[in-house]
């Protein structure tokens, strides 16, 4: 059974129950990750693509998604598709990022990575089978919203997918392992391989509802600083949290000889450039104060996140 849902539109000021907010859209998401991946052939991939997908994580994309969505006066399921799409997309990243060819890890979300269990090939594949499912979701799977707003939602995700994004990203990325890295490549690269994607999530959701521009501008400086912080954060977590709490290898970073924000800056400047990025994150959305609740706590929620 499903959590009573609260919702952005029936909060004023100062009295959001974020705990509650964010336990019940988590389980809708869930909800919406397991029927999206029904039955099919052939089942071996499909039972490859839900073991990454519905193996938690904490949601967070398809939940800014939601709140992005609510914030821009939408209502009911409307973006769920999209959301569920953000999730798939994530996903595939993840199993892909893991391979022997890229992070080479053994451990993801408390568990053995995709490739451990199924074997490299059939992990690429599931990782492109969700990268095209989530395509899928928001192109045929998104009854109900105009087709005008679905082709630019499209646009939004195959951007932070590829090139422009993801990719674009990590290849940066593994290019400057061992590297000295100087503040502004390991910006370029925290903006695409994780700051892209989570834009896309909050821009996506506004644009199911179809947002006006002045929102749409103020929610990609939104985006922009919970981006590069939650970047930060992750850094410091590596640091700083043990395997099991992160469910991911802790302390890759270093063995890996990866630039972080930690390594050039310290751990205490880190904390406070992360923390100043939120408060400018926050301060894009006052002018929607009631509205905005959900995603000005999600804000706090990344720097203060243990895992
Ligand atoms: C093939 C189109 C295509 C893209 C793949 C592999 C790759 C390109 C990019 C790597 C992107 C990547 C893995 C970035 C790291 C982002 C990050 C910090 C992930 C951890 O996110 P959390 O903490 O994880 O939200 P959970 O498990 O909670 O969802």
């Amino acid at each position: 059974m499903t959590a009573a849902v609260s919702t952005a539109q029936d909060t004023a000021p100062g009295s959001f129950d974020f705990v509650t907010y964010l336990e019940a859209t988590r389980l809708r998401v869930e909800a919406a990750l397991d029927a999206a991946l029904a039955p099919e052939r052939p089942e071996s991939l499909r039972e490859a693509m839900r073991y990454s997908l519905l193996a938690g994580g904490k949601r967070l994309r398809p939940i800014l998604c939601l709140a992005a969505f609510e914030l821009a006066g939408g209502q009911g399921d409307a973006a769920m598709p999209t959301a569920v799409a953000l999730e798939m997309i994530h996903t595939m990243s993840l199993i892909h990022d893991d391979l022997p060819a890229m992070d080479n890890d053994d451990l993801r979300r408390g568990r053995p990575t995709n490739h451990k269990v199924y074997g490299e090939a059939k992990a690429i594949l599931a990782g492109d089978a969700l990268l095209t499912r989530a395509f899928e979701m928001v192109a045929v799977r998104s009854p109900g919203v105009p087709a005008e707003r679905l082709l630019q939602v499209v646009a939004e995700l195959s951007q932070a997918s590829g090139a422009p994004g993801l990719v674009g990203g990590q290849v940066v990325d593994l290019e400057s392992e061992g590297q000295a890295v100087d503040l502004d490549t390991l910006e370029y690269i925290h903006l695409h391989k994780t700051g892209a994607l989570l834009r896309a999530c909050v821009i996506s959701g506004a644009l199911v509802a179809g947002a006006p521009d002045e929102l749409q501008a103020a929610l990609h400086t939104y985006a922009r600083g919970i981006g590069l912080a939650f970047q930060i954060i992750d850094d410091i977590l590596d640091l700083t949290t043990c395997s099991s709490v992160l469910g991911k290898t802790a302390g890759k970073d270093l063995t890996a000889d990866k630039s972080t924000y930690p390594k050039l800056l310290g751990l205490e400047e880190s904390r406070r450039r992360a923390d100043a990025l939120v408060a400018e994150a926050k301060a894009a959305l006052q002018p929607w104060p009631g509205r905005a609740a959900p995603l000005l706590a999600l804000a706090d929620y990344i720097t203060s996140r243990d895992r």
